[in-house]
C-alpha cells in the first residue's frame, strides 16, 4: 500500500450535482441503481480525459451515459474501481451493481447488524455501495429510493425528507427520500428494518417544528429517554452558545448493536453505536449515561461543524472532529461542571494523546500523509484538534471567538474547507497574527515547558522562567517553537489570588488569573507588587497540551491542592503528588509515605463543602497505564504493587472517615441523573474500592451489601468490580449470578466480559481465553471484541505486560484472525503493543517479535500493515 500525500492534493476534475439512488435491499443480494449528474469542474486542470470513480467489492452489471449503455471496451473495472473511457463534459451517468450486506463484516458501506441493514460511509464506506468520486469535496443532492420486504424491513430511513412512500405488489414496499442540502458521499446513510420509535419535538429560535425520532430493536423501547432528553438539551445550547439552527424538519437517529465507532453524523440520519444510545438505570452506569450525552450532542452538533460546512479533503479532518469535540466539551461543562470536565477531558488526553505524540505513530493535527484514513481517527486528530480550539478561543477571548466562529460559520457555509480557513476566520475576527500559532496544525510532538520562580524580597517581584521545547517526532527531527497560552495565577499565604501585575504595567490587574502569551524558546515574566513570596499556580484550566516541569515542593502543591481557586489546578496539585509518589515507591518499596500527604488526603475526603464530583477526582490515584508513560523505562511489576501499597496505605489509614463518607453519600430514593447525585455515587464508590483494597471487613460486607440492593447498575459495577479483582467463589457467584440476570442484555454483558478482563488477577488471561468460547462472545460485534481483548489489553497492564509475553502473543493472535474480517477493529486493538520500545529488553523482544509475527503476514489489511510497519520503523 502506498502513502496519500496532503501536497499531492489536487481538486477533482469533475463535480456531481444530482445523485439519484434505488436500492432493492436484501441482505444476501442487494441492487443498486445510481443516475449521477456529472460536469467538469472549472476550477480543475484537465486531467487524461478519462474518468476514474471509485469502487470496491462491487459487481458492475451495466453502465450507461447519456442512455446508451456501454460496451466493456468503454471502461474498466479493477480493485479500486471503475474507469470511463472518454466522456463529456457534463453528462448522466447511471451504474447498476449488486452488493452483499449480510457478507460484509468490515461494517463499511452496506452491512448487516443483527436484522437490520445499515450503512458507515465515513471516511470511504460509499464506494462500497456505488460507483462515486467519493471524496469529501464533491458535494451533491441526493434523492433515495428504498425498496425492501414490508414485513422484514418495516422501516425504511434514509437523509432528508420522506417524499413518497409506495406499497409494491410483491410483498415490498419503498419510501422514497430527498435530502435539499449539498453533501459529501461519507454522510450518505441509509437503515431498514422492524424498528421501534421514540418520537419528540424541538421548536427552533426561530419557531421552526423539528420532529425527533430515536429508533431502537422494539425491546429497547424503554432505554431511549435520556438519549432523547439529551439531544433536546444539545439542540437548545447550540442555539444559545453558538448561534446554530437545525435546518431539516425532522432529525433520527439510530441504534445498532454492530458499529466499529462511537456514532456517525449522517445528514439527518445519525447511525449510533447503541452503547451510545440505550441506558436505564438499571442497565447503565453513569458513566454511560454522561457517555450518551456527550456522543448525542457530539453527533448534533456536526451538523453544522462537519455537515454544512465539511472537510476539502481528509487531511482536514481535525476541521471538523476537533472543532466538535470543543463544541461537546463546552456543552457538557455549561451543563454540568466546567472542572470535573476539564479534569476529565485532560486525564484522557494525557493517558492517551500524549503517549501517541511521543511514540512511533505520532502526527500533526493536519497529518501530511496516511496509508490508511481509517487510522486516523486518532487521539491527537480528536483530543489534541480540540486543544488547539481551545487555545484559540483563549487567545481571542470568549466575546472575539463567538465572533470568528459566526464568521466561519457565514464565510463557509455550504463549502469544503480547510484548518487555514477556520484560522483565517480566527484572524479575520481578531485582527491577530496567527501565524506561528499554525504550527500547532503542522507539528507533532508535545511541547515540554521548564518553568522556574525567583522571589525577590526587597524588589516585591517575582520571576518566571519559561523555557520550550518540543522532543523530536517521526519525520519532524527539529520543531519550531509554538505560540503556547500559559494561564496562571499567584497565591498569597492565605491561599487568596494576588494581582498579576506585569513589570512595566502601570496598575495592577483584577484578581485572579492572567493570561501570558509563549512565543519564544525562553521568555522571563516578572511581576511586581508582591509583599510576600506567592506559590504560583501554572497551566491554569490547563491552558494548553503541554507537560509542565516546575520547582515547585510538595508542601506548594498540598497548599495548592487545599486553596487553588482554579479547580483543575487544585487536582492537579494533587495528581503531581500522587504520581510523584507512586513513581518513588515503584522505584523503592520502602519510600516513606509522608504523614502530611495523609493528612492532605483526609482534609480533600472530609471537606463537605466541596463538590463530591470533584473530590472523587482528587482522590482518585492515576492509573498505572498513564504512570507507565511517566516512566523512562516501564516497570509494570513495580507499578502494580506500588499501586496496591499506596491504596492499600490510604484505605487503612484514612479507615474510619472512609467509612463514615460511604455511609454519608449512601443512595437513598430512586436514581437521579443529576452532577450532584452522580457525584455522591463517584465519592462513596471511591470510598468503597480503598476500604476493599485495604482488605477491611466491613468493606466487604459493604461491598456485598451494595452487590444484593442496587438497584442502579453504577453501585452494581462498582461492587462487581471490587469483588472480581479479588477472585474466589464468591467472586465467581457474584459474576454468575450477574450473567445470569442480564441474559440477552448485551450491553450489559459486555460489562460482564469486560469486569474479568480489567480484573488483575494471576489467572486473567487464562479466563479471558476461556471468555473466547463462551457462547455469548462474538468476534463479529466490535463492542464484545473491544469489552474482552481491548480492555484486558488497554487496562490490565500487568497482566497483559506478563513476563513470558503470553499476553502479546495472545493479542497477535486475535489481530490476525480479525483483520480479514474487519481491518479497521484489527488495527485499533494492536495499539498497547506499538510503544514497544519503552519497555525493559525482554518485553521489548517479546513485542517485537509479535509485531513481526503480523508483518510477516501476507495479505494484511492496509489498516493493520500502515499500524504495524510504523510502530516497526
Ligand atoms: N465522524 C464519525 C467517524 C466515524 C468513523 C470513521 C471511520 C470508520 C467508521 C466510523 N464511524 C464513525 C464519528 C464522529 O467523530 O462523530
Ligand atoms: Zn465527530
Amino acid at each position: 500500500p502506498h502513502p496519500i500525500h496532503l501536497k499531492d492534493y489536487r481538486p477533482p476534475e469533475f463535480l456531481i450535482d444530482r445523485v439519484e439512488l434505488r436500492f432493492e435491499l436484501d441482505p444476501e443480494c442487494t441492487r443498486v441503481e445510481a443516475r449521477l449528474a456529472l460536469r467538469r469542474n472549472p476550477a480543475a486542470t484537465r486531467g487524461d480525459g478519462h474518468l476514474r470513480l471509485h469502487g470496491e467489492h462491487l459487481k458492475l452489471t451495466q453502465v450507461a451515459i447519456d442512455g446508451h449503455v456501454l460496451t466493456p471496451a468503454e471502461y474498466r473495472v479493477d480493485g479500486e474501481g471503475l474507469t470511463l473511457h472518454r466522456v463529456p463534459d457534463r453528462f448522466t451517468l447511471e451504474t447498476w451493481v449488486e452488493i452483499h450486506p449480510g457478507l460484509n463484516t468490515a461494517l463499511e458501506g452496506l452491512y448487516q447488524s443483527g436484522d437490520l441493514l445499515c450503512t458507515q460511509c465515513e471516511a470511504e464506506g460509499f464506494r462500497r455501495i456505488t460507483y462515486f468520486l467519493d471524496r469529501p469535496d464533491v458535494m451533491a443532492r441526493y434523492t433515495t429510493t428504498l425498496i425492501a420486504d414490508r414485513t422484514r424491513f418495516p422501516v425504511l430511513l434514509s437523509n432528508g425528507n420522506p417524499v413518497a412512500r409506495a406499497e409494491l405488489p410483491d410483498g415490498r414496499h419503498s419510501v422514497t427520500w430527498e435530502d435539499p442540502f449539498p453533501k459529501p458521499s461519507y454522510l450518505f446513510a441509509l437503515v431498514a428494518g422492524d424498528l421501534s420509535v421514540i418520537e419528540d419535538g424541538f421548536v427552533t429560535a426561530s419557531g421552526r417544528n423539528v420532529k425527533l425520532q430515536i429508533f431502537v430493536e422494539p425491546h429497547n423501547l424503554d432505554k431511549g429517554a435520556h438519549a432523547m432528553r439529551s439531544l433536546k438539551k444539545a439542540m437548545r445550547w447550540d442555539e444559545e452558545r453558538f448561534g446554530r439552527e437545525y435546518d431539516l424538519d425532522i432529525y433520527m437517529i439510530v441504534a445498532v448493536s454492530h458499529f466499529n465507532m462511537g456514532a456517525m453524523e449522517n445528514k439527518g440520519l445519525n447511525v449510533f453505536n447503541d452503547k451510545f444510545v440505550l441506558a436505564r438505570p438499571d442497565t447503565a452506569t453513569d458513566a454511560d449515561f454522561d457517555g450518551i450525552e456527550s456522543v448525542i450532542a457530539h453527533e448534533y452538533f456536526h451538523n453544522w461543524t462537519g455537515n454544512r460546512i465539511t472537510c476539502r479533503d481528509w487531511f482536514q479532518l481535525s476541521l471538523k472532529e476537533g472543532f466538535t469535540v470543543y463544541r461537546d466539551q463546552e456543552f457538557t461543562s455549561d451543563v454540568g461542571s466546567r472542572a470535573v470536565k476539564r479534569i476529565r477531558d485532560v486525564r484522557t488526553l494525557r493517558a492517551h494523546q500524549f503517549p501517541e505524540d511521543a511514540g512511533p505513530l505520532a502526527h500533526p493535527v493536519r497529518p501530511d500523509s496516511y496509508i490508511e484514513i481509517n487510522n486516523f481517527y486518532t487521539t491527537t486528530v480528536y483530543d489534541k484538534g480540540a486543544e488547539v480550539v481551545r487555545m484559540q478561543a483563549a487567545l481571542l477571548g470568549p466575546e472575539t471567538f463567538r465572533r470568528a466562529t459566526d464568521l466561519y460559520f457565514e464565510r463557509h457555509d455550504g463549502q469544503a474547507v480547510t484548518t487555514e480557513d477556520f484560522v483565517r476566520c480566527m484572524e479575520g475576527a481578531s485582527g491577530r497574527d496567527l501565524t506561528q500559532f499554525r504550527r500547532w496544525y503542522e507539528q507533532a510532538g508535545t511541547p515540554e515547558l521548564h518553568i522556574r520562580g525567583e522571589y525577590d524580597a526587597t524588589a516585591g517581584a517575582y520571576t518566571l522562567s519559561v523555557c520550550q521545547q518540543t522532543p523530536a517526532t517521526p519525520g519532524q527531527p527539529i520543531k519550531q517553537p509554538f505560540h503556547i497560552p500559559l494561564a496562571i495565577g499567584l497565591l498569597g499565604a492565605d491561599g487568596r489570588d494576588l494581582p498579576v501585575w506585569l513589570a512595566g504595567e502601570s496598575a495592577p490587574p483584577a484578581l485572579g488569573t492572567r493570561l501570558l502569551e509563549l512565543t519564544e524558546p525562553e521568555h522571563r515574566f516578572t511581576f511586581t507588587g508582591l509583599s510576600e513570596r506567592p506559590v504560583p499556580s501554572l497551566l491554569r484550566g490547563f491552558s494548553a497540551p503541554v507537560r509542565v516541569h516546575d520547582d515547585l515542593s510538595d508542601a506548594d502543591r498540598m497548599f495548592l491542592m487545599a486553596h487553588d481557586s482554579d479547580g483543575f489546578n487544585r487536582w492537579d496539585a494533587a495528581q503531581t503528588l500522587h504520581e510523584r509518589l507512586l513513581l518513588a515507591l515503584t522505584n523503592d518499596v520502602a519510600h516513606p509515605i509522608p504523614e502530611d500527604y495523609i493528612a492532605a488526603c483526609r482534609r480533600a475526603l472530609c471537606d463537605m463543602s466541596a463538590d463530591r464530583a470533584l473530590l472523587a477526582e482528587v482522590l482518585s490515584l492515576p492509573s498505572e497505564t498513564y504512570l507507565s508513560d511517566r516512566m523512562t523505562v516501564i516497570d509494570v511489576d513495580g507499578l502494580h504493587r506500588a499501586h496496591r501499597q499506596l491504596t492499600q496505605h490510604i484505605g487503612e489509614r484514612l479507615r474510619d472517615d472512609l467509612l463514615a463518607v460511604y455511609h454519608a453519600n449512601a443512595e437513598t430514593g430512586d436514581y437521579v441523573f443529576s452532577p450532584e447525585a452522580i457525584g455522591r455515587r463517584a465519592l462513596k464508590n471511591l470510598a468503597l474500592a480503598y476500604l476493599m483494597r485495604a482488605g477491611d471487613e466491613e468493606g466487604l460486607a459493604l461491598c456485598h451489601a451494595q452487590l444484593e440492593a442496587a438497584h442502579n447498575m453504577t453501585d452494581v459495577m462498582a461492587a462487581l468490580r471490587l469483588l472480581a479483582e479479588q477472585g474466589g467463589a464468591e467472586a465467581d457467584a457474584a459474576l454468575d449470578a450477574f450473567h445470569r440476570r442480564w441474559a440477552g442484555e448485551s450491553l450489559v454483558l459486555d460489562k460482564w466480559f469486560s469486569v474479568q478482563a480489567s480484573a488483575p488477577r494471576p489467572d486473567a488471561l487464562e479466563r479471558v481465553m476461556a471468555l473466547l468460547k463462551h457462547p455469548d462472545y462474538s468476534a463479529r460485534n466490535p463492542n464484545r471484541v473491544r469489552a474482552l481483548v481491548s480492555t484486558f489489553s488497554n487496562v490490565n497492564q500487568v497482566r497483559f505486560h506478563a513476563a513470558d509475553g503470553a499476553g502479546y502473543h495472545f493479542l497477535v493472535d486475535r489481530v490476525l484472525e480479525l483483520d480479514p474480517v474487519n481491518p479497521l477493529l484489527a488495527a485499533r486493538l494492536l495499539k498497547p503493543l506499538v510503544r514497544w520500545r519503552r519497555f525493559d529488553s525482554e518485553r521489548q523482544t517479546l513485542m517485537r517479535a509479535e509485531l513481526e509475527r503480523v508483518l510477516g503476514r501476507s495479505e494484511l489489511s492496509s489498516d493493520v500493515f500502515e499500524v504495524v510497519s510504523k510502530a516497526l520503523a
